[in-house]
């Protein structure tokens, strides 16, 4: 029996999400459960770890971002990492079962000089056998060209909010620069990942707005990260969180971005990335419930705490989760879903 797969749409209104988002909460649930099982094995959850290559003195100004030379979240810059201390982690990522890892690095966009350590970077852990994963911001299309030679799987570049909240998040870039980037990772067939953070004091319709953005898009991103801020202190976000903490999301719109970010993009892997550490067991599950199917493991995502391997494996263990093997990451054929 074919599991009957509910349509993929790029004409998505913002009428149309903001009903989503209005639904009842057990009805958006069960309508993105249902999305997620047309689409997707239910109960795999694919883990990627992140490796920061490239760590602060970032030039952009980020208001949520520990690594912006223009906050004082006390985070140390450093080089760009050698290749060698790359492939280190990437082998313990591997003993660890990931099958995705995925290179950091703090930059507005790379400096034609540090492209050869990317590219070699890139090169040398796809030899591993591993998917390769970078964000490393704003790239040429002749950048992306370079990294998709070398065997670059996904480039994660998210536009963070929706349109009217987007100045307010950052000033040194605008989201049509995000959206270039984009274009050019597309056009370089790369895998693209691209979402963003909730949780920053944007309003339902600002979370709207990002959906929208994401969900019209010529061709729906492969990844979909859904970050929760991490409140950095020493960061505009951050700080603002701290003294109004009633802006903080709740948890319940939490997982209501989750199910809809399901909902309008039903081939998508949708990833429950920053601020699982400070998220229940409960939550975890309402969002994999909702159609979250990956998450970053490991103690660390670039700067801040991660659930760590060890309390991951405990929590697929109490929820009957399997790590998904890196040929299912791929959209599944109909067959397959019987
Ligand atoms: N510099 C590159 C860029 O901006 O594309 C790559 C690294 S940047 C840290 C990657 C993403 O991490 C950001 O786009 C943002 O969505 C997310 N992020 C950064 N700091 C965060 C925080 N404190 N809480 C939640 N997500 C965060
Ligand atoms: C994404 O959307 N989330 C990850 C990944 N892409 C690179 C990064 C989260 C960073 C959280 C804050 C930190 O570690 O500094
Ligand atoms: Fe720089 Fe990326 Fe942080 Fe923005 S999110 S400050 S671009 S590292």
């Amino acid at each position: 029996m074919t599991i009957p797969r509910s349509e993929t749409r790029h004409d998505w209104t913002r009428e149309e999400i903001a009903a989503l988002f209005d639904l009842p909460f057990t009805e958006l649930v069960f309508r993105a459960a249902e999305t997620h099982r047309a689409h997707h094995r239910p109960n795999e959850v694919q883990r990627s770890t992140l490796l920061s290559i490239k760590t602060g003195g970032c030039p952009e100004d980020c208001g949520y971002c520990s690594q912006s030379a223009h906050n004082d979240a006390g985070v140390k810059a450093t080089k760009l990492m050698e290749v060698q201390q790359v492939l280190q982690a990437a082998a313990q990522a591997k003993d660890m079962g990931s099958t995705r890892f995925c290179m950091g690095a703090a930059f507005r966009n790379p400096k034609a000089r540090e492209m050869p350590m990317l590219t070699d970077m890139v090169r040398q852990v796809k030899a591993m056998g591993m998917e390769t994963c970078m964000t490393a911001g704003m790239l040429t299309g002749e950048q992306a060209a370079q990294l998709a030679d070398a065997g670059l799987d996904y480039y994660n570049h998210n536009i963070d909010t929706g349109p009217e909240y987007y100045e307010r998040v950052a000033s040194t870039r605008s989201l049509g620069d995000r959206l270039l980037t984009l274009e050019h990772v597309r056009a370089a067939g790369i895998n693209v990942c691209c979402g963003g953070i909730v949780g920053m004091g944007e309003t339902r319709d600002d979370r709207v707005g990002f959906i929208h953005v994401l969900a019209t898009m010529e061709d729906h991103p492969e990844s979909v990260p859904v970050n929760a801020l991490v409140p950095v202190k020493g960061t505009p976000l951050g700080d603002m969180l701290a003294d109004t903490p009633l802006a903080q999301i709740d948890e319940i719109e939490f997982v209501r971005t989750v199910a809809v970010a399901r909902i309008t993009m039903p081939e998508s892997m949708v990833r429950l990335s920053a601020g699982r550490e400070s998220m229940s067991a409960s939550t975890q599950a309402l969002c994999f419930l909702s159609g979250a199917n990956s998450i970053f493991s490991g103690e660390k995502l670039l700067t801040a705490p991660n659930a760590g391997d060890d309390s991951d494996d405990a929590l697929f263990d109490r929820l009957g989760l399997e790590p998904m093997p890196a040929e299912h990451c791929a959209k599944i054929p109909a067959e397959a879903a019987e």
